[in-house]
């Protein structure tokens, strides 16, 4: 019996040295120690042991059970050693290689052009205003002195949600709430979104931005609207632009004046980028009409004021040379990751 048992764990001993792959290690284990494994048929056939020999074959048995067994899970960490160091190899990293660039954000040129109006106007001591874009027709249109029958009024233009409310068109109706509030004197600016209910083109969108002004003070004159405007682009547009103010017609505003600035491109002499005329038109201005004030509780008596609306797209795509507008909609990496 015992030479048997040598028999056995030899034979178990041998397969499992010679084996080569882990599949092979399981098989082994199945033909030795499972139920029908050799070792197991001992046990099984104790009872042709003589009864007093019985415990010392049993203990005999467990012995080659251990051995085997541990012969087994030394193999097999021997076999999971080898994987790893065989995967370890194929996987390699070059720690040497350069890193993948980071995809890094960038600002808007809306943005871009909107802090710098913002930076620009703020350090002239304006404050900047947000408001609601879903407006009351009175603040669009009403208390800006745009009567009932004026065409930009038309639903053609004109984005309503019911009768009585609708996208605001432009934000000066932000104005008018500041005004009502009658803390005076007022020097803000109101940048945000409109809509018009216009196609899309080249230089038209059913939304874009705006940034309105509205300075009311004692003694406001237009020597100050001109002034601030002329800053402002000397700021914007560098500080040889010259500007230029031609009587213009907003209901909002008596007088009304729309400003150009001399062609930063050519200095005025005329080019492609100003249609050879030296300048290009950027803004809509004048001095709030005192009928605007009256109706938000200020008193064209005793107050005056002057108010501008330029728009924030016209802005971005002079500065940055854009001839499409909708490239500032399309939001393609490739254009954005210039700015
Ligand atoms: C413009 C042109 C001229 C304007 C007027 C007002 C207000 F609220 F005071 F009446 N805010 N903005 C104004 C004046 C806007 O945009 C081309």
């Amino acid at each position: 019996m015992k030479e048997k048992l040598q028999k056995i764990m030899d034979d178990a001993l041998e397969q499992i040295n010679g084996s080569k792959e882990l599949d092979k290690l399981n098989e082994i284990r199945v033909s030795f120690l499972g139920k029908k494994g050799e070792l197991t048929s001992i046990l099984k056939s104790m009872k042709e042991v003589a009864p007093e020999d019985r415990p010392k074959v049993g203990q005999l048995v467990n012995e080659a059970r251990a051995v085997i067994e541990e012969k087994l899970e030394e193999k097999k960490q021997a076999f999971a050693k080898a994987i790893r160091e065989e995967k370890m190899k194929a996987e390699t990293i070059d720690v040497t290689l350069p890193a993948k660039k980071p995809m890094v954000g960038h600002r808007h040129p809306n943005t871009i052009a909107l802090e710098e109006i913002e930076r620009i106007f703020v350090g002239m001591g304006y404050e900047v205003v947000e408001g609601p874009e879903v407006e009351y027709d009175y603040y669009n249109f009403e208390a800006l002195n745009i009567p009932a029958n004026h065409p930009a009024k038309d639903e053609q233009d004109t984005f309503y949600i019911n009768s009585d409310i609708l996208l605001r068109t432009q934000t000066s109706s932000t104005q008018i709430h500041e005004m009502e509030k009658g803390k005076v004197p007022i020097r803000m600016i109101a940048p945000g979104r409109v809509y018009r209910s216009d196609e899309v083109d080249a230089t038209h969108s059913p939304s874009f931005h705006q940034v309105e002004g509205l300075v009311i003070d004692k003694n406001v004159t237009f020597a100050d609207l001109k002034g601030t405007l002329a800053e402002f682009a000397k700021e914007i547009f560098g500080p040889e632009t010259k500007v230029k103010f031609r009587p213009h017609h907003f209901p909002f505003t008596e007088p009304s004046a729309e400003m150009d600035v001399s062609c930063f491109k050519c200095g005025g002499k005329g080019c492609r980028f100003c249609k050879g005329s030296g300048w290009i038109e950027i803004l809509g201005c004048g001095m709030v009409h005192p009928h605007v004030l009256e109706m938000s509780k200020i008193d064209p008596e005793e107050y005056v004021g002057f108010a501008f609306g330029v728009g924030l797209e016209r802005i971005a795509l002079l500065k940055y040379e854009i001839d499409d507008m909708r490239l500032l909609y399309e939001n393609d990496t490739r254009f954005l990751k210039q700015f």
